[in-house]
């Protein structure tokens, strides 16, 4: 019989929209990135078997504010919902209001050790995606890819966007791995389950 990982206890624990809302920053968190409507908060649902615990949505720009959940048993270990960047129709003061927000939190938050990097397996390495890349060049912060919606893909397509996905890694040495996702058929979820309850030390 083969061993299943638990899903993450999760529980919601605030919604903040500027950095005097954050909850305290100790502990250890990960924080996931991603261009909108990529598949953050999926995934974060994903990962805790429940269905509406991170609001998902077909509209691109659901998410606007940072989204702290921790371990229902231990609130010292963070997940972080960032909102999706690249969001075309956001007007720029949107834009400019997103950069501050997420950068307030990526350059100051001691708790944060990892970043989850999600990309559509259909379209990875967006502009979008490497001007966000450049912007944690400073950070220091190693960087996980996953690259969800795999469903969408047949094996062909798979193959081909592996190969350019790892080619593309090899400009970034900031991303120190990657993973095929897909929340709706659970591919490579126990792979990224045990991965975080080694970085969130569970
Ligand atoms: N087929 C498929 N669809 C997915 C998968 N993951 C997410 N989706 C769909 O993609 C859309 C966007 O998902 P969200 O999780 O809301 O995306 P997000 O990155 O949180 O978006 P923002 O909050 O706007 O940044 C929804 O319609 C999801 O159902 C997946 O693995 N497979
Ligand atoms: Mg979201």
């Amino acid at each position: 019989m083969s061993y299943k990982s638990k899903p993450l206890p999760l529980t919601f624990a605030c919604a903040a929209t500027e950095s005097k809302l954050f909850p305290s920053d100790s502990g250890n968190e990960i924080a996931l990135c991603g261009r909108s409507n990529s598949g953050k908060s999926t995934l974060i649902n994903a990962l805790a078997n429940q269905k509406k615990l991170a609001k998902t949505s077909n509209t691109p720009g659901r998410t606007q504010s940072i989204n702290f959940f921790h371990l229902t048993n231990d609130e010292a270990k963070k997940i972080v919902d960032l909102p999706g960047f690249g969001y075309a129709k956001a007007s720029k003061q949107d834009q400019n209001a997103w950069a501050k927000l997420i950068l307030s939190y990526l350059e100051k938050r001691a708790a944060l050790t990892d970043l989850i990097l999600i990309m559509d397996m259909r379209h990875p390495f967006q502009n979008k995606d490497l001007e966000f890349l450049s912007l944690c060049n400073s950070l220091n912060l190693p960087i996980h890819l996953v690259l969800t919606k795999a469903d969408k893909l047949n094996s062909k397509e798979t193959q081909n966007t592996l190969k350019v996905v790892s080619e593309k890694m090899a400009d970034y040495p900031a991303i120190v791995d990657s993973l095929v996702f897909s929340a709706t058929k659970k591919i490579g979820l126990e792979t990224l389950l045990n991965k975080i309850k080694l970085l969130l030390e569970v």
